[in-house]
């Protein structure tokens, strides 16, 4: 077990600031990390809670390019909007920062100085593509050409989108600048790598055994399997140089004389935002930020989701190792990630439940959908929101199990003692057990937190509601008023403190009910404590507590699903891609198309965007390699009946041999459909 520290310090992913939240981020890196610390919080533990926003990166000056702003406008944007959704949703920062701040641009080059200073970066000198129009030279996602694996003109420099085969520019055929869209020249530029190789054995020792130089550092046992499978199998590969500058115009500039024009590598200085950001918050709060960062007696926990774990895990550890003063992350307890009605939540296709339309639409309804989110949280694999769930949740559970309950002791006991706790009498043997079991679920409830398996957690909490039901179930105290009055007050003395004991369990991940439970029962809010039985004293008067939870009706549901919908057509409705030139019919006749039949599929390891695809084409069974695996799930392929060029030529894509092409329609998001024939047509039917 990692030895308890004296105070932690938790920190969540810098949302890029270029759009708004959804309910898949929430679910992946911000409500687990809320629940941790609100926990700690009522333990009395000295916890810092750290995030801000990521408004760096070329994907941020690529919007501003594209809707011909300044980043910055961009960044303000969406800083404000993710701030105040945070907010309103009751994800509790201490601090919530920027890594455009002036503090975080002194930070990020006192760190890189420190480094370079020590020779932890190898500065190269490389050839680049420059747009001479522009004058800048090009990010890998600026350059666009043609793959020369499977002929897609829209291969980015660092990735074939269609293969996902992965390129450097300079493999690029008839390479194209995105932004001017004239033809790059190659110009020398000078950057400054991180050797990650020098780091090899080190951090291997530190993700597999939670050692760091020759000493106890962590339990590896208590990092998920998942997280350290991903690292070991990145480490395993060999850790490459990196480079940890760029050739852009946004971003924290190198503080060096030979380094004009130039920018720390987004994935450089975004870490290094948590370590400004807890600067801003200690100095405003008068404590020492160097107590958290640079102190063995803090535990660092990063909250984040699974395609940020290499980034936490493996390059910032070795940046802060290497820098030589800061402490290393006792765990990263990454989720998985959430899909929506059965597909990939997905920002550029409009298909998401938007954090901030949430609140406007469901006012005073955050922990609702804490609790659904709660419920269903990705922790060990990828997990699935549906609004009818949603409904089902909060109706079946929350209103009539945990709403019901507590409604049943305020109304029984401002009927019975005008509000006033009966206090307890003789106990027998059914008290003593619920009111064990009731302590037994509320120390559970913490052990799970403290494991960082929540949605355990949470139904443990739930069943301290489940519990409270069964009570007044089994002892009926309004049949006994008359007959055994000293009964029927203990049982309902209990219960208040049953319904006590729930409102400090649930805190942590249902806030705003917490909040409402406690208000009723004329109470402070209570510490973490064990003992869950005597909050509540005799003679002690509550209040009135209003209805927690309206249910969720079916029009509900129908008028969020016709909102999916509607912005999934508006997505295939709006304007198409311009045309290609005219080419002669005997070039078209040389394509050999036809209806195929995808018989297996499987994804292909490391990759994102592969299948390996088992087709027969009604003259052979032939393997085909597409980059559709963010489209569809292998079991999904299985049968479709599709249109592929069957005479392209065969080519090596990730060490499998493909030999020809499916066809897909692309949207302008980006995603992809398969094309079938309309009518029941049998593999190797020639498409002319
Ligand atoms: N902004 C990636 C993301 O939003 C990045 C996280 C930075 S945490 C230092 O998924
Ligand atoms: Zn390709």
């Amino acid at each position: 077990m990692t030895k308890e520290p004296k105070r932690y310090l938790v920190t969540s992913a810098l949302p890029y600031a270029n759009g708004p939240l959804h309910i898949g981020h929430i679910a992946g890196a911000y409500l687990p990390a809320d629940i941790y610390v609100r926990y700690l919080r009522a333990k009395g533990k000295d916890v810092a809670f750290i995030c801000g926003s990521d408004e760096h990166g070329a994907a941020i000056t690529l919007r501003a390019k594209k809707e011909n702003k300044h980043p910055k406008e961009i960044v303000d944007y969406y800083h404000l909007l993710m701030g105040g959704a945070f907010k309103d949703f009751g994800i509790s920062f201490d601090e919530y920062y920027r890594t455009s701040s002036e503090e975080h641009r002194q930070m990020s080059s006192d760190i890189f100085l420190k480094l370079n200073s020590k020779g932890v970066f190898d500065k190269q000198t490389s050839r680049q593509y420059y747009d001479e129009e522009q004058n800048q030279f090009l990010a890998d996602r600026y350059i666009m050409g043609t793959c020369p694996n499977c002929g897609n003109d829209k291969a980015y420099g660092d990735q074939c989108e269609k293969c996902g085969t992965a390129l450097s520019p300079l493999d690029l055929i008839d390479p194209k600048s995105t932004i001017s869209g004239s033809k790059p020249v190659l110009k020398e530029t000078s950057h400054w790598y991180l050797p990650m190789s020098h780091h090899q054995s080190w951090i291997g020792d530190f993700i597999q055994n939670g050692s760091l130089n020759g000493k106890f550092h962590h339990d590896p046992k208590e990092w998920k399997a998942h997280v350290v499978g991903q690292c070991m199998s990145w480490i395993d590969g060999g850790l490459h140089s990196r480079a940890m500058t760029r050739d852009l115009d946004w971003g924290v500039p190198v503080p060096l004389e030979d380094a004009e024009g130039k920018v720390l590598y987004v994935w450089l200085d975004a870490p290094i935002g948590y370590i400004t950001n807890t600067k801003v918050w200690a100095d405003k709060n008068g404590k020492n930020w160097e107590d958290y960062w640079k102190s063995e007696d803090c535990q660092l926990i990063h909250f984040i989701g699974k395609d940020n774990i290499v980034f936490h895990c493996i390059i910032f550890p070795i940046i802060l190792k290497a820098h030589g003063e800061f402490i290393l992350p006792s765990n990263v307890p990454a989720n998985e990630f959430m899909n929506l009605e059965g597909d990939k939540i997905s920002t550029s296709r409009n298909w998401a439940v938007w954090l901030h339309e949430y609140l406007q639409e469901f006012p005073g309804k955050q922990d609702e959908m804490r609790y659904v989110l709660g419920s269903i949280m990705p922790e060990q694999k990828d997990s699935e929101f549906t609004w009818v769930d949603f409904k089902d949740r909060v109706n079946n559970e929350l209103a009539d199990i945990l709403g019901n309950f507590v409604n049943r002791v305020f109304v029984l006991t401002q009927k019975y003692y005008e509000g006033k706790a009966p206090g307890t009498f003789d106990a027998l043997p059914v008290d003593e057990q619920i009111m064990a079991a009731v302590t037994d679920a509320f120390q559970t409830t913490g052990s799970k937190i403290e494991q960082f398996r929540f949605r355990e957690a949470l139904a443990e909490a739930m069943n301290i509601a489940r519990l409270g039901n069964k009570y007044l179930t089994e002892t009926e105290p309004w049949k006994l008023l008359k007959s055994e009055p000293n009964r029927t007050a203990t049982i309902l003395h209990n219960c208040l403190n049953i319904v006590a004991t729930l409102s400090v369990a649930i805190r942590p991940f249902l806030p705003f009910t917490s909040a409402k439970l406690q208000q009723g029962l004329n109470i402070e809010d209570q510490p973490w404590s064990d003992d869950a039985s005597n909050v509540i004293k005799k003679e002690h008067v509550i209040g009135n507590l209003p209805i927690l939870f309206e249910k969720i009706t079916d029009e509900i549901v129908a008028a969020q699903m016709a909102k999916l919908s509607a912005s999934k057509e508006d997505i295939n409705t709006s304007a198409a891609e311009p045309l290609k030139e005219n080419i002669a019919f005997d070039e078209f006749q040389k394509m050999d198309i036809r209806v195929g039949i995808i018989k297996a599929a499987e994804k292909i390891a490391k990759t994102k965007k592969l299948l390996k695809l088992l087709v027969d084409t009604g003259v052979d069974e032939r393997t085909i390699v597409s980059g559709i695996a963010e489209f569809y799930e292998p079991e999904h392929c299985i049968g479709k009946k599709v249109i592929l060029l069957a005479n392209l030529a065969p080519r090596e894509i990730k060490g499998v041999m493909s030999q020809g092409m499916i066809l897909m329609a692309e949207n302008n998001s980006g995603e992809l459909s398969f094309i079938s024939p309309e009518k029941d047509f049998l593999a190797g039917a020639t498409v002319r």
